[in-house]
């Protein structure tokens, strides 16, 4: 948990960021709310289900009204794509194994380009979202971050359409926590971008101790760990 002071900082880094005497205060289109992968598949009844993955909608559908600037990434395999079990005889979900660029989590087939599985959740309601980068569609490297590939070098093109559109802050929230958001955040930080993220927005899958990494991980690269509340709304 983030001690008080530092609560009371952040507050005072983004309130200044909202137009005055509007009934919705608007953060400035500097700042980019990214919203990862809040598809059916990482909700429950999907196949590769987030615990209460779904919860995390309303509140992004409420932080998206004060946005400007939204870009949706969207998780989008092939079938056959080499991060799923079913591609490598004899393993299971969840196992871990060596790609050429390293270590490789296998999960269940999912987010197979055109399924259901693969659409945005239906309830999510971002109007104002301008992109969709869709990721993960080589057949050979996975995705979790929405700037750069698994192989570390293959970008994905977002982080030079927000510097093209005078970003410098990022807001990231969705699913999971502890991959996609993680390695998005990472990224965004890395790219130079002040990077928060924002706690209940999100849910992680938690594989071995993989949350609390995340969050370290997070931290040691400055990313602010956020409550909606601290964002103006
Ligand atoms: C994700 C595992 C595999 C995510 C995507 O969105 O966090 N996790 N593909
Ligand atoms: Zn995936």
């Amino acid at each position: 948990l983030i001690a008080g002071a530092t609560v009371l900082s952040i507050a005072a880094a983004v309130r200044p960021l909202c137009a005055q005497a509007q009934e919705k205060p608007m953060i400035d289109a500097r700042t980019a709310l990214i919203v990862v992968d809040v598809q059916n598949d990482f909700c429950p009844g999907g196949n590769l289900a987030v615990t209460r993955g779904d919860e995390v909608v309303a509140v992004i559908n409420a932080l998206g009204k004060h946005f400007e600037t939204i870009v949706l990434t969207q998780d989008w395999h092939p079938a056959g794509h080499s991060s799923f079990a079913t591609s490598h005889p004899g393993k299971k979900p969840f196992e871990l194994i060596q790609m050429p660029y390293g270590p490789q989590v296998l999960w269940p087939d999912h987010c197979i380009q055109g399924s259901k599985g693969a659409e945005f959740r239906a309830d999510l309601d971002l109007p104002r979202a301008q992109t969709i980068v869709r990721k993960g569609y080589r057949p050979e490297i996975d995705s979790y971050s929405g700037f750069v590939e698994a192989d570390r070098k293959t970008p994905t093109g977002l982080g030079g359409y927000l510097k093209e559109r005078g970003v410098t802050r990022a807001v990231v929230v969705g699913l999971a926590t502890d991959f996609c958001v993680s390695w998005t955040a990472q990224d965004a930080a890395k790219a130079g971008l002040e990077t928060l993220v924002v706690e209940e927005a999100c849910r992680a899958i938690d594989l071995n101790g993989s949350l609390a990494k995340a969050w370290a991980d997070m931290a040691a690269l400055g990313i602010k760990r956020i409550k909606a509340a601290d964002l103006p709304g």
